[in-house]
């Protein structure tokens, strides 16, 4: 069973933390307003249209995935540090000196899509065995999800399974949720894409965070370029990357903070100490 979770609940982000922890997966309902999601939808219409379907089994064949949602969709970039994805992120990643944003993806699929391939997603990093969670993930739900149309199957409880022991689809049950609801899931968690058989187009925003010393998915600097985002919030601009972490990690030039490319005319402090989000 997935934990489900209100928005408004009071006791929400202990919640999350406590299904994370047991289910390695939750549901967090009413997350945004229905109409944040036609935002998001209509600004990435243009660009889905001319993204091609997938090319792969593991891509789909009628499923269209669309990039680069941050400098795309304003409405994204107004929810990208959404309070529920903050606490996800903070209890499951919170071991790194930061963590951040690393990916998202706007994934379509079409009717007539069949079920993509069960998999971790932290299998991207050359499926090393980290001994830690390196990842935290989420889709938000742009239409319903259904098991009819596609929601992503996922398998409660399997981010605990060592890495011998591989998912069955009858061990998988489907994240539904309505419009605006935020599905979270940790890197370890096994899921999919889940087949389509309906008549409608399942559209979900697709999200990946890591730890600050990994390599994100995409890559913010060309995505996000510095002369491209003047008017970003520091916060966000942190959370995407323009941050040092670790021990002497994404610094700049002379051990200067990468906000200072944002932002030349700063006296941010240079050395190699690594500076928290703010
Ligand atoms: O579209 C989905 O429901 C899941 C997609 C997914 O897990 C992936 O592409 O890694
Ligand atoms: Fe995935």
């Amino acid at each position: 069973m997935i934990p489900r979770i209100t928005h408004a609940d009071p006791d929400r982000d202990r919640q999350i933390r406590r299904a994370l922890d047991e289910a390695g997966c939750c549901v967090v309902t009413d997350a945004a307003a229905p109409e944040v999601m036609g935002a998001i939808a209509a600004e990435l219409a243009e660009h889905g249209d001319m993204a091609s379907v997938g090319r792969s089994d593991f891509e789909g064949h009628t499923t269209r995935r669309t990039g680069a949602p941050l400098p795309r969709s304003a409405t994204f970039r107004s929810i990208a540090r959404h309070p529920a994805v903050l606490a996800s992120g903070d209890h499951v990643l919170g071991h790194a000196t930061t963590w951040r944003f690393s990916a998202a993806e706007y994934i379509e699929i079409g009717p007539g899509e069949t079920a993509q391939r069960l998999h971790r997603d932290r299998w991207k990093y050359d499926m090393v065995e980290f001994g830690v969670e390196v990842e935290m993930n989420g889709m938000w739900a742009v239409t319903d999800f259904t098991e009819a149309n596609g929601a992503t199957r996922v398998v409660p409880g399997s981010h605990r399974w060592p890495a011998e022991q591989r998912p069955h689809p009858d061990d998988t049950v489907p994240a539904e949720m309505p419009c605006g609801s935020l599905f979270l899931y940790t890197g370890s968690v096994y899921h999919g894409g889940g087949p389509n058989e309906s008549d409608e187009w399942r559209a979900g925003l697709s999200l990946q965070h890591a730890v600050g010393w990994l390599t994100q998915s995409t890559n913010q600097f060309l995505e996000c370029p510095p002369a491209e985002v003047g008017d970003w919030d520091d916060e966000l601009l942190r959370f995407i990357g323009y941050t040092k972490t670790g021990n002497g990690l994404g610094y700049w030039r002379d051990s200067e903070d990468p906000l200072t490319a944002v932002h030349p005319d700063r006296e941010l402090p240079r050395g190699w100490a690594t500076v928290r989000p703010a």
